[in-house]
């Protein structure tokens, strides 16, 4: 509950500053002899309405009013010797594909990101060696074509699976951000490197559901920020997939001056 009342204060927080700046904006405009002010514009990347992905690698998207639309590129920027895009059947591959569902309990459908092993036998565990881990993972950079402002979106699907998958995501960018979990979450850690997002315990959540969401909330201009997502569940079972997924939701962000 204490999580709960926090998140609650925290999107309180986040709203009230754009408010403000749509109010006091028109004023600035009006003291400093009719220049033309800039007024930060809201925006949402809805990914079904506002992406086209190119291939299980990469996609793009853009957003925003005719004259300078905001363009973001989605791209793989690494992928482990034991990870592979898709599942390991090979007949589904999701990864960087708008899912044909609404995430984590939003209204709205996310970007999928879709692995799985290439061999069960050099998976790894949460005590694996790094370079281990690293092996089976895979790192998605996001790409604004100018700094956003307040950008904030929701990781999805943050689960675990016995004999399948464990999901951990690293956020990296050169501007600073939080990321947490919200009231009812299984998710635990903050997105770093030494504490990255992960399943807070092993149990599966439907894609549809919310109780496996992280909120990134960026405090500063963002250009560009990264997603590694790692499977740290070193056990496998022959009758069973070790794919993994996550999501990410629509992104809201301001433009900059
Ligand atoms: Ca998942
Ligand atoms: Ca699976």
């Amino acid at each position: 509950m204490g999580m709960e009342r926090r998140t609650v204060v925290k999107g309180a927080a986040w709203s009230l500053p754009v408010i403000a700046a749509a109010v006091a904006a028109p004023a600035a405009a009006a003291s400093d002899g009719g220049e033309a002010a800039c007024v930060p514009t809201q925006m949402h990347l809805d990914w079904a309405r506002d992406y086209r992905r190119t291939g299980a690698t990469a996609g793009s998207a853009a957003v925003g009013d005719g004259g300078t639309p905001i363009a973001l590129t989605v791209t793989q920027a690494g992928i482990g010797a034991n990870t592979r895009t898709g599942n390991q059947a090979r007949t589904e591959n999701l990864n960087l594909a708008v899912s044909s569902f609404a995430v984590g309990g939003t209204a709205s459908a996310g970007l999928a990101i879709h692995q799985s092993p290439i061999s069960n036998s050099r998976k790894a565990g949460s005590t694996s060696s790094a370079a281990r881990i690293a092996e089976n993972s895979q790192t998605i950079r996001f790409d604004f074509s100018e700094p956003v402002d307040r950008l904030s979106f929701l990781i999805t699907d943050i689960d675990a699976a016995a004999y399948d998958y464990f999901d951990r995501v690293v956020i990296e960018s050169g501007a600073a951000f939080t990321a947490s979990s919200g009231g009812g979450s299984i998710v635990a850690g903050s997105g770093t490197t030494t504490d990255p997002l992960r399943a807070g315990r092993i149990e599966p959540v439907p894609e549809t559901s919310g109780r496996a969401n992280a909120t990134v909330s960026f405090l500063e201009p963002v250009t560009s920020f990264s997603l590694t997502y790692q499977n740290v569940e070193s056990r496998s079972n022959s009758r069973i997939d070790g794919d993994q997924a996550i999501f990410l939701s629509a992104l809201s962000f301001t433009t900059t001056c």
